[in-house]
């Protein structure tokens, strides 16, 4: 979908010792790993059972969300096009770039939702009334 993309970051397996498993190791560099430089990280976590968040877009803000224990799903829209993600590796991220309405509902128990962002925390970026969304994002799109 536009505006959106999954990211497979680098899944580190250190496999020196097969005998013994040693985990992954996933880095995330900003300008290499995600398509900016990283301002801010932020993570959901302990959200309670049927919790739905988001409703919102940013107008500027880019953001890549990873889901670092159990799951999460999203779904992203665009007044043209609607798209429903689950995330549960946390050696992949979603990408999702400026205009895009955000839902996240079904967290599992115990889920951890990381997001990287490409700024600073700025109220004034968000769109969060669904009619002023519809009609920005079709200028925009
Ligand atoms: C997004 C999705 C994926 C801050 O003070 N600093 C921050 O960095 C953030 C992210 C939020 N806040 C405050 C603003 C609100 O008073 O925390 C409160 C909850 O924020 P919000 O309702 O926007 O949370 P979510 O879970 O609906 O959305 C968050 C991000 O805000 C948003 O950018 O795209 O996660």
């Amino acid at each position: 979908m536009i505006n959106t993309k999954i990211i497979e970051f680098n899944d580190i397996i250190d496999a020196k010792n097969i005998e013994r498993p040693m985990g992954h190791l996933t880095p995330i560099e900003g300008f290499k790993d995600v398509p900016f430089d990283i301002k801010r990280i932020y993570y959901l976590t302990r959200v309670p059972e049927n919790t739905i968040r988001g409703f919102h877009s940013h107008k500027e803000l880019q953001q890549v969300l990873v889901c670092l224990n159990g799951s999460v799903q999203i779904s992203v829209s665009t007044p043209y096009e609607k798209e429903f993600i689950t995330l549960d590796d946390p050696a992949k991220g979603l990408y999702i770039g400026p205009m895009i309405w955000r839902e996240m509902y079904n967290f599992s128990p115990g889920s951890v939702l990381m997001v990287i962002a490409s700024e600073y925390y700025d109220e004034g970026d968000y769109i969060r009334d669904y009619r002023t969304y519809c009609e920005e994002a079709q200028d925009f799109f």
